[in-house]
């Protein structure tokens, strides 16, 4: 206040109620008489929304003052979760939030089952840039996270007939309390035309675009936790101009033709395309990154002009993070813009533009490596694709001077791949136009230098390092798993390692506490009971993630199958009771993603149709996985599965997650999983498989056959049958004939060490004691997983900022 002016914000319970009235009547335009459940949710929204707001222009007033260098975090996708509640928690206005609500006629739980949360992502990219933006908040570092606003989010999945359906996610469909709208901030993009010299300038271009758009941006909220300042995200959505209605068309009656320009523009911001690693090369998913990095840089360099005047302070004020290649044309575009419109000389912003990027990669299969044909990029940014050439003629010769008549290296490496077809290779830009590159786990960075980047490793060693990847504490414990987080806080006596997760060692002293592991269990059990998956008394065993060959649901699959098996063939066994719960989505053009799905829902009913094998097992598939419903699985899971073929996962995120929340892990190494086992232990963790080293050396051997597995081991054998013979409603012909034919992500090489190792989790689940005690370690031995950490990597290894406090308000 001192600085802004303002009245206090409500702070006792009745000044709360009274803000909350103000909201109701004077913003949401209604009475207590006639409040819908909605008018109490917005009401309540606007009210918390105001909180972050006036620290938000407390933050603003100090980074004005400070003029600091910022982070800019660019990332075509944000999931950033149920908004509400974390803001409730971030403000500290929760139970006086309760309260007030209940004059309105509702409860807190009934107004926190409205708030939606934006899907504007695919999976653990998007996770981690809204676990990143918390963490950067967090721990004060003057931050906008960039993204695009997309109408429609990632679809909204159903299971019908055993199958994945998809249905349009219209996520604002009824409005978003939590956005800023911000117009007068708008940029304007160009697409298409073309370009011609400028008459006494060798390097300077003049692109006239044959297509512009309009990019109107708004901002969400990012507060941190346990300090004042709020960061925010900005996401652009596109607008066709004035311009593009047409007047004369409408007039004379072509009402379609009329507007047809303007939806063309806002097509560009329409839809998420809801594929999370194959590259399929469509030219508007190429205007969506142009577009979000146009916007993105003009407002940056709006930023940077507000306290600068010299060009040769932009680095030095500057980071741009760069989350996978999506983004990666902004290398080109800043070029553009220092070269043609600012008139600098190319050295010069070249060596800027150098300074201000850093690339973080999220993958190592290489179909997964943007690519874009040079035709697609010539006809949409000519220009661009003008400065690629030319960044790319001086990168080889810096490359021919190092390595002389290297031919195959230039080729190995040029920005621009010549066969089968020539095409714009997006990693290699990044690599090129940034300081640093980072991977997102130790495994991942080292088989990035070794294998994929090898030859840029060889040439600046120096660029290379690894970030591993963190998430958020607040979200994924505290929200989560509040019965937990409230037993830690007790036994730890204190909150404080809710913003210092290492505190959480301190949990290692109780490990051996009978009563607190006791206390411990009970928490696990009657978050399964909320969570009414299964018997709550059965061993909850869960793979949450996305659908994909490499991840390996199969292979949990042919488990379950041989699990089955061998209770029908011994029903008096001593089982140990299993529910085993999947969930995540599949890209809809993924066929054999999707057949995986359809044999897994098929395989569950028949085992539900059995009343042998039934008591023992059960299979749910739990629909449309989210942010939302990560939530309220993880705080339940005994088990995570984390089997992909090792050297495939780059790191996940979900791994961590599980693992905060005492679940044991059984996996393979690969990604963080390793970071997981050295820090709970290699007791804590069950460990299958083979190594990267293996499984690459198997599978380019050219000895590998699937069948050898099938034909040696009868369980195998028998689990595939079954599904061959049509035991499962006759679903699974493709699954099947996929792993006995070339079987690339060597399922059945993993197969049986998987289901020996699935042996010895059902005995040590036996001794609950000593599952118990494992699961504390977990817990205890995670703090490393916190972004907060992987925050504090990056502004020290990477982003080379500090910390800027924002003043309270006293
Ligand atoms: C690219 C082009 C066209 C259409 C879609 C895409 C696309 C979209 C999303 C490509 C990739 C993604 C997302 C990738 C992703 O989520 N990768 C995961 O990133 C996590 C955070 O680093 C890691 O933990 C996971 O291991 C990695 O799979």
């Amino acid at each position: 206040r001192q600085g802004l002016g303002l009245r206090r914000l409500g702070r006792t319970a009745d000044e709360f109620q009274q803000d909350l009235l103000s909201t109701l009547y004077y913003r949401r335009g209604t009475t207590v008489e006639s409040a819908s459940a909605r008018d109490a949710y917005e009401t309540l929204s606007l009210t918390v929304r105001d909180r972050l707001a006036e620290r938000r222009a407390r933050t603003a007033a100090a980074h004005f003052a400070t003029n600091p260098r910022w982070v800019y975090y660019l990332s075509a996708e944000y999931l950033l979760g149920a908004q509400l509640e974390q803001n409730l928690l971030y403000s500290g206005t929760g139970e006086l939030a309760a309260e007030a609500v209940k004059t309105l006629g509702f409860t807190l739980e009934e107004l926190e089952g409205l708030d939606i949360e934006p899907g504007l992502g695919n999976g653990g990219l998007g996770r981690l840039a809204a676990c990143l933006v918390d963490a950067m908040a967090t721990r004060d570092i003057p931050a906008v996270g960039y993204g695009i606003r997309y109408d429609f989010g990632i679809f909204k999945q159903s299971i019908s007939g055993g199958a994945q359906a998809e249905c349009p996610d219209d996520w604002a469909f009824q409005g978003n309390p939590w956005e800023f709208p911000a117009p007068d901030d708008r940029q304007t993009v160009g697409f298409y035309g073309h370009t011609e010299p400028v008459p006494g300038s060798q390097t300077r271009k003049r692109w006239i675009p044959g297509e512009v758009v309009l990019g109107e941006p708004s901002h969400m909220l990012v507060p941190g936790y346990g300090t004042e300042t709020v960061n925010i995200v900005r996401l652009w959505r596109a607008r066709g101009s004035e311009a593009s209605f047409d007047l004369s068309r409408f007039s004379a009656g072509q009402y379609a033709e009329a507007v047809q320009e303007a939806v063309r523009a806002e097509n560009i911001s329409k839809v998420l395309y809801p594929d999370d690693s194959t590259e399929l090369g469509r030219e508007l998913r190429l205007k969506q990154q142009y577009f979000l990095c146009s916007c993105s840089l003009r407002d940056i360099i709006r930023r940077f002009r507000l306290r600068n005047s010299d060009w040769s302070d932009f680095a030095d004020k500057t980071v741009i993070q760069l989350n996978d290649t999506h983004p990666t044309i902004a290398i080109a575009e800043l070029m553009r813009l220092l070269v043609d419109e600012y008139e600098l000389e190319w050295d010069q912003a070249w060596s800027i533009t150098r300074r201000t990027f850093a690339y973080t990669c999220h993958t190592l299969l290489p179909e997964a490596l943007e690519t874009w044909p040079v035709h697609v990029f010539e006809r949409l940014l000519p220009r661009h694709l003008e400065i690629i050439y030319l960044i790319n003629m001086f990168f080889l010769r810096e490359v021919e001077e190092r390595f002389p008549g290297d031919t195959d290296r230039l080729r190995r490496m040029s920005i621009i791949q010549e066969e089968p077809e020539r095409r714009v290779r997006m990693a290699h830009l990044a690599v090129v136009g940034t300081e640093a590159v980072n991977g997102v786990a130790e495994l991942h960075s080292k088989l990035l230098r070794e294998t994929v980047l090898n030859d840029f490793a060889d040439l600046w060693p120096a660029k290379f390092q690894n970030v591993t990847n963190g998430i958020s504490p607040r979200r994924f414990i505290k929200i989560a798993n509040p019965r937990l987080s409230d037993l830690i806080t007790e036994g730890l006596g204190g909150e404080g390692w809710l913003s210092d997760l290492d505190q959480l060692a301190g949990l290692e002293a109780l490990a051996d506490d009978a009563s607190f592991l006791e206390r411990w269990r009970a928490i696990k059990r009657a978050n399964k009971v909320d969570l009414a998956a299964g018997d709550p008394d059965s061993l909850t065993d869960v793979m949450i993630k996305r659908f994909h060959e490499y991840k390996r649901q199969q292979l949990k699959l042919l488990h379950i199958i041989t699990l089955y098996h061998r209770i029908r063939n011994d029903p008096g066994g001593d089982w140990v009771p299993r529910t085993v719960l999947f969930a995540g989505k599949a890209a809809p053009a993924y066929h054999a993603a999707k057949d995986i799905i359809r044999l897994i829902n098929a395989v569950g009913s028949t085992i539900a149709a059995d009343p042998v094998v039934s008591p023992y097992l059960k299979v749910v598939f739990a629909e449309n996985y989210n942010v939302t419903l990560a939530e309220r699985i993880i705080p339940a899971a005994d088990l995570s599965e984390q089997i992909s073929l090792a050297g495939k996962e780059a790191s996940g995120t979900g791994n961590m997650k599980l693992a905060l929340n005492g679940a044991l892990t059984i996996g393979t190494l690969d990604g963080a999983n390793i970071e997981i086992r050295a820090r709970v232990g290699a007791d804590n963790f069950f460990l299958f498989g083979l190594d990267a080293f293996q499984a690459a050396e198997l599978r380019y051997s050219g000895q590998y056959r699937a069948r050898d597995n099938y034909e040696r081991d009868g369980e195998l054998r028998a689990a595939i049958d079954a599904i061959q013979s049509g035991a499962f409603g006759g679903v699974g012909h493709e699954v099947a004939g996929s792993l006995l034919g070339w079987d690339e992500y060597l399922t059945l090489a993993d197969y049986r060490a998987y289901v020996d190792c699935q042996d010895h989790v059902d005995r040590v689940w036996r001794d609950q004691a000593t599952w118990s005690r494992m699961s504390v370690l977990n817990t205890a031995h995670s703090g490393f997983f916190s972004a907060d950490r992987t925050v504090s990597d990056y502004a020290a290894r990477i982003w080379r900022v500090a910390p800027v406090p924002v003043p309270r308000d006293e």
